[in-house]
């Protein structure tokens, strides 16, 4: 009997937390290519700021202000994990993304990425993993974290994002921690991409491990505060997107040891309208494969895979903050062929992602919230 009071009160509690009646966002959308519509999936966030999908369909949802939920595939029951993180919430800082290991139903790891504390107001970019057992963590475990004296009361420009690839291996974003000049140095993790294996230790073919006094786990360097990582689902290559200051958000394709050029080329000016740098281009660093100007603050990105929404299959789904939209774009070859806007959201886009069942699933701001688009 004890047990089916608590199973009542559990169920309460559950619904009540999600504020069933909040369905703000319902309407559907003509596109180019099909309809579809948006239905509230889950709400309560302040900002919902990475999302990653469970193989049993549930979404892991990381709230900036440091917690993390585990919701139910129909996106009624949204359920905190229990997590010990210590997140410096301030300006861009917070917790991050999450990502789950690609072998989760045998280890049942998750990643997590944040602006971490070290003393009073200082702060760095830290990747960290833990078993998720229902709705805890344990054996928590801090697989990347900067050098102590690297942490900075800077509350900007953190990153950041995670991503697998086939291999294996664990790549993460810090951005330029708001000191342009260091994405060129390479002896700091700042304005990178970074490459590790899942459990933290270094890969000796990364670019710069045997250098003298550079940063092992850098991947790739000069991009300036890269807020979205994914895989294509045919090439298998790393796109990653980055703010740009005024002008110059950039969507690049990651490749070993490559410089893409921040502060040295950009497209981008200084915010209050004078000059970063004459150059937008130089030898031996990369052009984007596209920019944004003026900047649309593109946040997360991922490609299109799925049968739902069949017509934009490979396409890349991209968030913009600024504009409070998301863009289709279509890719061919390496190279934007077309852009269309599909979602004029009203609110800020942190985040996408496509579900098992090929929905995808946008994660809005004020008030925090999941959407989520499915076909006509
Ligand atoms: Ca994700
Ligand atoms: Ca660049």
């Amino acid at each position: 009997m004890p047990k089916i009071f608590a199973k009542i009160i559990f169920t309460f509690t559950v619904l009540f937390s999600q504020n069933i009646g909040d369905d703000w966002d319902q309407g559907s959308y003509d596109t180019q290519l099909l309809s579809f519509q948006v239905n509230t999936f889950s709400t309560g966030y302040d900002i919902p700021w990475g999302m990653a999908f469970l193989p049993n369909g549930e979404l892991l949802v990381t709230d900036i202000s440091g917690s993390l939920w585990r919701v139910s595939k129909n996106g009624r029951e949204k359920r905190q994990i229990g997590n010990s993180l210590v997140v410096y919430y301030k300006g861009q800082g917070g917790l991050l993304d999450v990502q789950v290991h690609p072998d989760f139903e045998r280890n049942h790891l998750i990643y997590l990425c944040y602006s971490d504390i070290q003393r009073k107001n200082l702060s760095h970019t830290t990747v960290a993993r833990a078993v998720l057992n229902d709705h805890s963590l344990e054996d928590f475990q801090i697989i990347y974290k900067a050098p102590e004296q690297l942490f900075t009361k800077i509350s900007r420009h953190f990153g950041s994002r995670i991503v697998f690839d086939d291999a294996g291996y664990l790549y993460f974003s810090i951005g330029d921690r708001g000191v342009r000049e260091q994405a060129q140095d390479i002896t700091l993790p700042n304005g990178k991409i970074h490459r590790i294996h899942d459990d933290g230790s270094i890969p000796e073919d990364n670019p710069f491990y045997y250098q003298k006094s550079a940063a092992r786990t850098i991947w790739t360097y000069g991009n300036r505060n890269p807020q979205g990582l994914a895989i294509h689902p045919i090439t298998r290559n790393i796109w990653e997107s980055e703010h740009g200051p005024r002008g110059g958000d950039e969507l690049n394709i990651i490749h070993k040891g490559h410089n893409y050029g921040w502060p040295v080329i950009t497209y981008g000016i200084n915010y209050i309208g004078t000059k970063i740098t004459d150059f937008t281009h130089k030898e031996g660093m990369d052009q984007p494969v596209w920019h944004w100007t003026p900047s649309i603050a593109v946040c997360g990105i991922q490609f299109y895979s799925g049968k739902a929404f069949r017509p934009w299959q490979n396409n890349l789904l991209a968030a913009s903050l600024k504009f409070e939209r998301l863009h289709r774009v279509v890719i061919e070859n390496g190279e934007k062929v077309d852009e269309e806007i599909i979602f004029n959201a009203g609110s800020r886009v942190r985040d996408v992602e496509v579900g098992p069942g090929g929905l995808i699933y946008v994660a809005l701001e004020d008030p925090g919230r999941i959407v989520r688009l499915s076909p006509l």
